[in-house]
């Protein structure tokens, strides 16, 4: 057979990064099948498009994955490669919890032949099997012998062949700048960001998150050495195309286990398999300075901080109390002194924000080292217990948000603030962490650290403000590229200069006489 694996986009922002399932998936297709893949948010493609391209391309099964956000597109997908006769597989975290909305059980249109509930690791094969004798079942669970769910182990875990995998769509590169951005350096002629995961679950049980009841409590690791094999063959890709390859550690929590993560990083560090890295992990993990070297001595660049609020009132009301507001700072000061930096997550409308949350972080922000702050609403996702308590108390004003998806809207009515007011806090929170001036501010804190930081915390901000501005045409980028040109100037100017120093401390001295 030959097997599509698409992941739609969401419409409103690119994604940087390609989704790991379809590479995982694709490394655990049994032998004799094609799998092709196509990412929506580096390909973009309508109903129309994924229509002809299965038609053209003779596709005979289609595997679609989608987050919540993505859900409605990825259904109308769906729909379009039906109507022309190819089946269609769904998994992924939303469908594993709304199965009979996705196969037509709960009155709405049926959208997939089967559905794969979980973590598909196991069950692909089977599906990929029936699907070639045309015998595909409604839904596909992970169950052992006694209907137990199962867990997949992570050991062993397949090798994605990322030496070989074509990762055109994902270079981050523009066409026209690779020839001459080869040349730079160890060569810049591609940049890709790739996700690697080291383990599954997490324990904490936060009530906005689907990852404790989807990936289960008990928390399963990758071995160091496969780890660290995956690492070295990314490194070696990036070195044979004279381009950059950075990587997201995807897991929930990527130092849930201290002990097993310090010995990871002392690994890569020991194989010489450092890349730059990104990784979330919760703030209470990251009081351990050892951990805190180690991320530095291994590439870590970035950790993702899911810090949510700075009211300890509200961390308590989302199952988040192990966050302490009053020790943020302090992580954060110890991360910049390795210059690891930080972005840092936060959530408005929740039951005790009233009009001004966004300013009250804001002042705390501007307190810390520099990083990047994000900001969102509470959303209900579906199987979470926020969903189950706001149902249950009546307050869901848009209980199936999802069926058509406005981005960063409520989909239920705050206590304390109506849901317009807290739309607007999220507005002022982008607009104030990412105007010209915060920019400006941001790079000049890092005034005593090397150029490259500099310019680093300049693209990353100009980048992560396309999460909530629109910015994916060219008249967007002009407008902030003007926005941000003093900034912007200042770096050049200091890159020319730092770069005529050394091309005249590399020039030799002049000749002098003897007898000087
Ligand atoms: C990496 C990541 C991101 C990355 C981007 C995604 C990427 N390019 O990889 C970033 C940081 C950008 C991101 C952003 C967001 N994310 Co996110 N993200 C994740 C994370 C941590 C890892 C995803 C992953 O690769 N997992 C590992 C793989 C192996 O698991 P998997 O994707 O679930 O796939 C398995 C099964 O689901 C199944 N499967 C999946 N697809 C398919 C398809 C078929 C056909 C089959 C058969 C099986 C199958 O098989 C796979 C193997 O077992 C997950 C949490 C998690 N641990 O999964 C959250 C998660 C997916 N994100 C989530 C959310 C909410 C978001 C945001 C909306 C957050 C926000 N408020 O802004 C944004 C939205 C981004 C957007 N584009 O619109 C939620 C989604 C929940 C939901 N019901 O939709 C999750 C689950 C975390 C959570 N807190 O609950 N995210
Ligand atoms: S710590 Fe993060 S991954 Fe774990 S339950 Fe909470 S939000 Fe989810």
């Amino acid at each position: 057979m030959k097997i599509l694996l698409y992941n739609p986009d969401n419409g409103v922002t690119r994604n940087f990064m390609p989704h790991l399932w379809m590479f995982l998936l694709q490394s655990l297709t049994p032998p004799g099948h094609e799998v092709v893949l196509i990412d929506g948010n580096a390909q973009p493609m309508d109903e129309a498009g994924i229509a002809r391209y299965v038609l053209e391309q003779k596709i005979d099964l289609v595997g679609i994955g989608a987050m919540t956000r993505m859900i409605a597109k990825a259904y109308r997908m769906a729909d379009a490669v039906r109507a022309v006769g190819v089946p269609v597989v769904m998994g992924g975290p939303h469908v594993t919890e709304m199965a009979d909305e996705a196969l037509g059980r709960d009155g709405g249109p049926r959208h997939a032949d089967a559905v794969a509930l979980g973590e598909a690791d196991d069950t692909w094969p089977r599906i990929v099997e029936d699907a070639a004798r045309g015998e595909l079942k409604d839904i596909y669970a992970p169950l052992d012998a006694a209907g137990k769910e199962l867990k997949p182990s992570l050991k062993p875990y397949p090798v994605i062949p990322w030496d070989t995998i074509d990762l055109h769509q994902f270079n981050l590169v523009p066409k026209s700048a690779k020839h001459w951005l080869q040349k730079i350096g160890e060569g810049w002629g591609t940049f890709r960001i790739v996700p690697v995961e080291s383990g599954r679950g997490c324990p904490y049980g936060c009530e906005f998150c689907t990852v404790t009841g989807f990936f289960g409590d008990s928390i399963r690791f990758r071995t160091n050495e496969s780890v660290v094999n995956e690492l070295l063959l990314l490194k070696a890709r990036a070195r044979k195309e004279r381009g950059q390859i950075a990587v997201f550690f995807i897991d929930d929590n990527f130092a849930i286990n201290l002990k097993r993560t310090k010995s990871l990083l002392r690994d890569i560090i020991a194989a010489g398999a450092q890349v730059n890295w990104v990784a979330q992990i919760s703030a209470n993990l990251l009081r351990d300075q050892e951990l805190v070297d180690l991320i530095s001595a291994s590439g870590g660049k970035w950790v993702f901080i899911g810090m949510e609020s700075i009211d300890p009132a509200n961390l308590k009301d989302v199952n988040k109390g192990f966050n302490k507001p009053e020790e943020y700072a302090a992580v954060l000061e110890r991360l910049a002194q390795r210059n690891v930096y930080a972005i840092t997550s936060f959530i408005f409308g929740m039951d005790n924000d009233t009009v001004g949350a966004a300013e009250r972080t804001l002042e705390q922000v501007r307190t810390w080292p520099p990083g990047l702050p994000i900001f969102g609403l509470l959303t209900p996702l579906p199987g979470t217990p926020l969903y189950k308590r706001l149902d249950v108390a009546g307050r869901l004003t848009r209980p199936k948000h999802w069926q058509e998806f406005i981005p960063f809207a409520m989909a239920h009515t705050p206590l304390k603030m109506t849901i317009d007011e807290a739309h607007a806090e999220v507005n002022y929170g982008w607009s104030h962490a990412y105007g010209g001036e915060a920019i400006a501010q941001a790079v000049d804190s890092l005034d005593d650290q090397p150029l490259g930081y500099r310019v680093n915390i300049l693209i990353a901000r100009l980048c992560f403000r396309g999460i909530y501005f629109p910015m994916l045409g060219r008249f967007a980028w002009w407008k902030v590229i003007s926005e941000n040109r003093q900034t912007i100037f200042k770096l050049a100017k200091q890159g020319v200069e730092a770069w005529w120093d050394s091309r005249s401390r590399a020039e030799p001295a002049p000749a002098t006489s003897a007898g000087d």
